[in-house]
């Protein structure tokens, strides 16, 4: 397959730019770039798919520049509903910084910040060099800026187009950079770059975005509650990862095999083949799990995560050492307990339950679980023989509810 069949066989290609691109795409050899703005001090999953298309175009003998927002994250893109709140510029040099070495981990390529050429561009050169290619009816009609007009939107954050389409041609002037991509949000701030460099430079430019990822109901990849997935260990665990991953739809996962990794398309197929005869297996989930972790963590974190769900699932985890539980449950509510305690006490003073009439009812209808072992009487006696290490509980209420009791 060439690589533009196979980025369109992988649902990566939404909208397009630019004459002949399935040709361009198809003879390698181009600059390109990707952006994102440091507005957190890590990338989550939601930027991991269109990040791997650099690699994707890389592979395919392609130029990647990634660029770090320095200077367009003290501007902020504006979103479909509301304006952002401003960060601290102290927030955003350590976002950058860290975003720089996660970035320079992962994907290892040529790193640029806009801050470098933006920071010197004073007010009226801006109004004269640029603006004055921007007509405000062309802005106004951008997607984004139309989604905006009802709720408001500032001065500033309607400017952020001609800041990314000064990047594009900047990076077309410096360094011969004819293509960007991104996800399908940055359609606007894509064209606006081309149609700058179009009418500065005579020339054309090249660009295309990928769909954005989302479940079954639509809702967007890599979010669960409001919550990221971080790509940063420190803020996810590769355990919370691959349990998230394991839980794609049925209906989902061969999409997510198709966009999040380099498996090839006849391994996929196989997989796909397999997983219609028999889902129950949930074979492409830990095959998705297992990829995405090995290229963010490593093969040793990716057999780790896979380790501790196993253990957890079928009940085993007196496998696990101290410091998987840790790695299992962070976040998790802990709780001090002592060797020789009463359940129904443990249980109330370990906020497990509200009151004793509570913990009873929930051991009595046997939705208790210590170490995986279900606890049906009310005058059990906590041993620390019983605990993992001597030391740790994981106090399970119902199906998924955990704690973590320690025996001091
Ligand atoms: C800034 C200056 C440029 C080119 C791009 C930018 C950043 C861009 C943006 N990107 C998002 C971000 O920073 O806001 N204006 O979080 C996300 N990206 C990528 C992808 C995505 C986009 O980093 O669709 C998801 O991850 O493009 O929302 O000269």
């Amino acid at each position: 397959m060439k690589l533009y069949d196979e980025l369109k066989w992988r649902g990566l290609i939404k909208d397009e730019a630019g004459e002949n691109l399935e040709e361009k795409i198809n003879n390698g050899g181009m600059t390109f770039y990707i952006g994102t703005d440091p507005t957190a001090d890590s990338l989550h999953l939601g930027h991991l798919s269109s990040f791997l298309i650099s690699k994707r175009l890389e592979k395919g003998g392609h130029h990647p520049i990634l660029l770090i927002g320095g200077a367009t994250g003290r501007i902020g893109d504006p979103r479909p509903t509301e304006e952002r709140s401003m960060q601290s510029i102290e927030t955003i040099e350590n976002n950058f910084n860290s975003l720089k070495k996660q970035v320079e981990k992962l994907f290892g390529f040529e790193i640029v910040n806009n801050y470098d050429w933006c920071k010197d561009i004073n007010f009226i050169d801006f109004l004269r060099d640029y603006g004055k290619f921007f007509n405000i009816n062309y802005m106004l009609d951008k997607d984004i800026i139309r989604r905006r007009l009802d709720t408001g939107i500032t001065y500033t954050e309607f400017s952020y187009m001609i800041m990314q389409a000064l990047d594009f041609l900047h990076l077309y002037q410096t360094k011969n950079c004819t293509m960007q991509c991104a996800g399908s949000d940055q359609w606007g701030n894509i064209t606006a770059g081309i149609d700058l460099i179009r009418k500065k430079e005579g020339k054309e430019a090249y660009g295309f975005t990928m769909p954005l990822v989302t479940d079954k109901s639509g809702k967007k990849f890599g979010k669960s509650e409001g919550n990221a997935y971080w790509l940063d260990k420190e803020k996810t665990s590769a355990y919370e990862i691959y349990q998230y991953l394991l839980n794609s739809e049925d209906e989902m996962v061969i999409d997510y095999l198709k966009i999040f990794t380099f498996l090839t398309p006849e391994e996929i197929m196989e997989i796909e083949k397999e997983h219609k005869e028999k889902p129950e297996l949930r074979q492409a989930q830990k095959i998705l799990a297992r990829e995405i972790i090995t290229f963010l963590h490593g093969k040793e974190e990716a057999e780790k995560a896979q380790k501790m769900s196993e253990a957890l699932f079928s009940g085993k985890v007196k496998d696990l050492t101290k410091e998987d539980i840790h790695n299992i449950f962070k976040g998790v509510p802990t709780f001090d307990t002592k060797d020789g305690a009463n359940i129904i006490e443990m249980l109330v003073e370990g906020n497990v339950a509200s009151s004793k009439r509570e913990a009873r009812e929930f051991v009595n209808a046997g939705s208790i679980t210590i170490n995986e072992e279900k606890i049906t009487d009310e005058n059990y006696i906590i041993n620390n023989a019983l605990a993992i290490d001597e030391e740790i509980l994981v106090v399970r209420r119902g199906k998924k509810k955990y704690f973590i009791g320690y025996i001091k």
